[in-house]
């Protein structure tokens, strides 16, 4: 795979929120590619079930030379190696790693949807991702992310946390 501009959503509600957002970044640099930006660390209340504690959320770009398949196994190993421990569909998790956008590219397999199906309904994810990739274009929308922020219909609140 070309060395895309690759988006992910980092997400954590369990433990030290914030260590679990770090510790996944550099695993993230580590096993996956360059990362080379970071955006600003958002909280915001539980989306899907209530009942569990507030979110952290950040967004990154990396550069990498991984396939779609590989990427997804090296999230999984991190998400396993931080403690993740997969129970409950939108239920607590001490770190959560989602594909956003790869490129401008759309792809489908078995084991992964890009540009992620659920983003563009996602204030807790359009946000962060904002904040470092503006004019993006979302290539199945045919929008930037700046356009898909102004028009989410997911009006909870998104406040910046560090
Ligand atoms: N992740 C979920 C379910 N709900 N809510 C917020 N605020 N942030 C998340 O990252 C999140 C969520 C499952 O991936
Ligand atoms: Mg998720
Ligand atoms: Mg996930």
């Amino acid at each position: 795979m070309k060395s895309n501009d690759i988006y992910l959503s980092l997400g954590s509600n369990l433990g030290d929120r914030l260590e679990n957002l770090q510790r996944a970044t550099v695993a993230v640099g580590k096993s996956m590619g360059n990362v080379i930006h970071v955006s600003s660390v958002f909280e915001s209340a539980p989306w899907g079930v209530d009942n569990q504690a507030d979110y952290l959320n950040l967004a990154l770009m990396l550069h990498s030379d991984l396939e779609i398949d590989s990427l997804m196994s090296e999230i999984q190993k991190i998400e396993l190696a931080l403690g993740r421990d997969r129970k409950e569909k939108w239920g607590p998790r001490t770190v959560d790693i989602d594909i956003l956008l790869v490129g401008e590219r759309i792809i489908k397999t078995v084991n992964v949807v890009v540009p992620h199906p659920e983003m563009v309904n996602r204030r807790f994810v359009l946000q962060p991702l904002s904040e470092i990739a503006t004019k993006a274009i979302h290539p199945v929308e045919n929008q930037t992310v700046e356009q898909l922020l102004y028009k989410c219909p997911d009006k909870g609140a998104v406040w910046r946390f560090k």
